[in-house]
């Protein structure tokens, strides 16, 4: 009975939808950007959702967010959780997937009267991408155990804002303390972000772990002048030290070659005016590789590179880490699962790593812990264009509900544990 158990996906796509409404942009998209004011909007909707599906719910110091169904025994909880912070041009999917279908598996087990050994529970991790607080994965990272509460707290945002101030006045500043989570397994459903499996024609992706993540900033200081009259030899100029910076950036993932990555999301320059030589200039660099000591050798040549052009041009150079997380695996047992039970359920499925961060990362070194992906439309994700089919959420929702069936055990109408 419970292997013919399949989710009602109108009822998933509505509260993606509805979901999507806060913090919509105007040509598509969402700006949900953690504990912005879109970010509590959305906060007090799901957590209505978690309330009004009989869960208990417990908010945590950083703001995590979840909700449990009780089991039939006393032991620690099959977790289902992502996010639903957004980048500034997000899509309506990403990390709301993994929310909203877990939400949808609970109300489909209190629809069918399932119930199930372990506990079952849903939530939401505070600050996943980042973007306005860096590190990402803040939330879970401090509710397992990988950052510290304290220093989270007090980490500083692109707009000057604490985090502790701005949980306390969107009302998330809970009272659990980190670490009183300790789920028996962790499942996350996320939209590759990606274009491996719409390339390759799979529905599913078995996620074998995360990749390598270093997001540095540099911050070059050098001499304002007049862009007429001073002569190149006298110049100081923090913009092109930057430029070169982000230029070799680049030259780094060229000449490595796949897997790695190098981006540039940040530049600025100061005072930023077409006629004055910059005196000061800022930028990121985001460095990922799934093998951990070739990461580390790229941000060695890139620290050098900077040093390198900032002394050429007679620069200040600071080097500030915003994140940096080793590559992570995931449990091959629940990655072998996924990937049978989604053959079972007929679905094409591949293994793959995942290129992107995710909050399962932070659980995987504490318990069994696995992604399941879905195809992501032309790839794109961190663009308000991402789309996934709704055909292809339904078969990772489906995969997702009997693998926290499996993991969670079934206890049938006699009392009877499957
Ligand atoms: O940056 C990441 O990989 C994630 O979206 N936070
Ligand atoms: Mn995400
Ligand atoms: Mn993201």
């Amino acid at each position: 009975m419970n292997g013919n158990l399949r989710i009602d996906l109108d009822r998933l796509m509505g509260r993606i939808f509805r979901l999507g409404e806060i913090g919509a942009l105007p040509g598509g998209g969402v700006k949900r950007l953690a504990l912005s004011d879109e970010d509590k909007i959305g906060r007090d909707l799901v957590t209505e959702w978690m309330r009004d599906l009989g869960l208990a719910v417990s908010v945590d110091r950083i703001g995590n967010v979840w909700g449990i169904r009780p089991g039939a025994e006393d032991l620690a909880p099959v977790m289902i959780g992502s996010h639903i912070d957004s980048v500034a041009t997000g899509g309506l999917y990403d990390g709301v997937l993994g929310v909203l279908a877990g939400l949808e598996i609970i109300e489909r087990l209190n629809d069918a009267g399932i119930h199930t050994r372990h506990p079952l529970a849903v939530g939401f991790f505070t600050n996943e991408e980042g973007a306005r607080f860096p590190p990402d994965m803040m939330g879970s990272g401090v509710n397992q155990g990988a950052l510290d509460l304290d220093e989270m707290l007090t980490a500083v945002g692109i707009d000057g804002k604490t985090v502790g101030v701005e949980l306390e006045r969107i009302g998330y500043a809970g009272d659990v303390p980190p670490g009183t989570l300790r789920p028996a397994c962790f499942l996350e459903i996320h939209v590759e972000q990606g274009p491996v499996l719409e390339e390759e024609g799979i529905e599913i992706g078995a996620v074998t772990g995360v990749q390598g993540i270093s997001w540095t900033e540099f911050t070059v200081s050098g001499v304002s002048n007049h862009a007429g009259t001073t002569p190149m030899r006298l110049r100081h100029d923090a913009g092109i030290v930057s430029a070169r910076i982000a230029a070799e950036a680049r030259a780094i993932a060229d000449d490595l070659g796949p897997p790695q990555v190098a981006t540039v999301g940040v530049i600025e320059f100061g005072p930023g005016l077409v006629n004055v030589v910059p005196e000061s200039a800022r930028l990121t660099v985001d460095l990922r590789n799934t093998d951990d000591a070739v990461l580390k050798a790229a941000e060695a040549r890139l620290r050098t590179a900077a040093e390198c052009f900032a002394a050429a041009e007679g620069c200040g150079l600071e080097v500030r880490k915003l994140a940096r997380f080793a590559p992570v695996p995931f449990d091959p047992d629940t990655v072998d699962l996924i990937a049978r039970t989604a053959e079972a359920l007929g679905h094409s499925v591949r293994r793959m790593p995942s290129g992107a961060g995710h909050d399962a990362q932070m659980f995987a070194p504490n318990c069994p812990t696995a992604m399941v992906f879905v195809p992501s439309k032309d790839g794109l994700s961190h663009n308000v264009k991402e789309f996934t089919a709704p055909e292809d959420i339904r078969a990772g929702a489906d995969v997702l509900l009997q693998l926290a069936l499996s993991r969670a055990g079934v206890v049938d109408n006699a009392g009877e544990t499957s």
